[in-house]
């Protein structure tokens, strides 16, 4: 196994209802370290750049102005295997699917307002990180 680091985003469901301790709590106990961290505002074109892989899907326009609709939280968690870790911690992309004790299962409102994204692959990982962060930003 290899240490590594991931893009976790704290969606606007969740940074509204102010659950980024508790989201973050459920970091950590699973061995997921903090590297880089901020709150942003994105626009619209901003969230439809990073969800450009979507663009095609009929979910588009509403995720790219829910995710531009309130601030969110923008992080690199690191540890041993820190995607499929993190990924593990999150639960299911349907919170009626997600397994109890992540967090979707947890404090997700619906598929679409499902409180956190993590990158699904190492070269997504690393694109990911880079749109949101310069190298100076992580502090491992
Ligand atoms: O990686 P993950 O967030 O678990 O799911 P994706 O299939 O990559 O979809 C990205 C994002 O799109 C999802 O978190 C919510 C939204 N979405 C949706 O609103 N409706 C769907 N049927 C599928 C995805
Ligand atoms: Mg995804």
């Amino acid at each position: 196994m290899a240490t590594e680091r991931t893009l976790s985003i704290i969606k606007p469901d969740a940074t509204r209802r102010n659950l980024t301790g508790k989201i973050n709590a459920k970091f950590e106990d699973a061995g997921l370290r903090i590297v880089a961290q901020k709150r942003i505002h994105l626009t619209k074109a901003q969230a439809g750049e990073f969800y450009k892989v979507h663009a095609a899907r009929p979910f588009y326009d509403e995720l790219t102005t829910f995710m531009a609709s309130e601030p969110v939280v923008v992080q690199v968690l690191e540890g041993e295997s820190a995607i499929q870790k993190n990924r593990d911690v999150m639960g299911a992309t349907n919170p009626a699917d997600a397994a109890p004790g992540t967090i979707r299962a947890e404090f997700a409102e619906s598929v679409g307002e499902n409180s956190v994204h993590g990158s699904d692959a190492p070269e997504t990982a690393k694109e990911e990180i880079s749109f949101f962060f310069s190298g100076l930003e992580l502090v491992g």
